[in-house]
């Protein structure tokens, strides 16, 4: 009876180290299998770090290319293909300005492109300079009627409208110089007309303004604006117009302008309700 206890006592020893010896052994073999499988996964990682390295070419290759430009080409192609468009009049448009947003980082810096530069011009229509007050009066000269329904003035190159004739005046500067283009002309009215394009209807809109010496200032055929408190040089901006509504497509614009004396001519250009200058682009 010891001795059966005995060899029981051993038995079950036995089965215990065996039990152990077999855990190790499949300790062992995992480790090993799992160190086989852990390889692959290396591997897999190598390559999948190189993959970006690979494919980093034709990245930088789209970035070569400006968006910028890119759009400013896109919207000429647009517009291009709008100018063909017919105006009301049923004539060719002559002349055309196209307002762009500027780009935020341009709004500090204003070059001639955010001025409306590309100009049809009637004229010169003198007037009697004594009787309007000489030479540092002659504000009631706005108020003279040069043409029928100044308003409704439609500027087609080359078309008479009371014995003048539209003309292009595609100004080198942001002033749109009459004086030079009317040869000194003094006691004398004109006016200016350009059709400018908007991509998207744009409401609230602000014109800015500056001139030699009185002016009208009519938008899609309404009255937007009267100067005519003192004569005065032009000044970049010195008119500050509020409430300006563009329609989507051609606007047009037309603008009279009155001389006393010495210098005459305007700049002209818009900002947004946000007071960001547009640019504008003539074809
Ligand atoms: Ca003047």
């Amino acid at each position: 009876m010891f001795l059966q206890e005995r060899e029981i006592a051993m038995t079950k020893r036995q089965f215990i180290q065996l039990f152990i010896l077999s855990l190790a052994l499949l300790l062992v073999f995992s480790g090993c299998s799992e160190e086989k499988k852990a390889k692959p996964v290396e591997e897999k990682v190598v390559e999948a770090k190189q993959e970006p390295v690979v494919k980093e070419e034709p990245v930088r290759e789209t970035v070569k290319k400006p968006k910028a430009e890119d759009k400013v080409q896109q919207v000429v192609k647009e517009t291009v293909a709008q100018a063909k468009i017919k105006p009301a009049s049923g004539k060719k448009v002559i002349t055309a300005n196209f307002l762009m947003p500027a780009k935020t980082a341009d709004v500090d810096w204003l070059g001639s492109e955010y001025f409306v530069m590309d100009w049809l011009v009637l004229g010169p229509f003198e007037y009697d300079g004594e009787k309007y007050g000489g030479e540092w009066e002659c504000q009631e000269a706005i108020e003279i009627a040069c043409v029928e329904n100044e308003a409704k003035l439609t500027p087609r190159e080359g078309a008479e409208v009371s014995g003048k004739y539209w003309q292009r005046l595609e100004s080198y500067g942001e002033l749109i110089d009459l004086d030079a283009f009317y040869e000194y002309t003094d006691f004398a009215t004109a006016y200016i007309g350009a059709y400018v394009y908007s991509p998207t209807e744009m409401k609230d809109c602000i014109l800015y303004l500056g001139s030699d010496d009185y002016v009208k200032v009519y938008i899609n055929e309404e009255l937007v604006y009267t100067y005519k408190t003192e004569r005065r040089g032009a000044e970049v901006d010195s008119d500050r117009i509020p409430g300006i509504n563009l329609k989507q497509g051609w606007n047009k614009v037309v603008i009279k302008v009155v001389d006393v004396v010495q210098g005459w001519g305007v700049y002209v250009r818009f900002a947004d309700w946000q007071n960001k200058p547009f640019k504008v682009m003539s074809k």
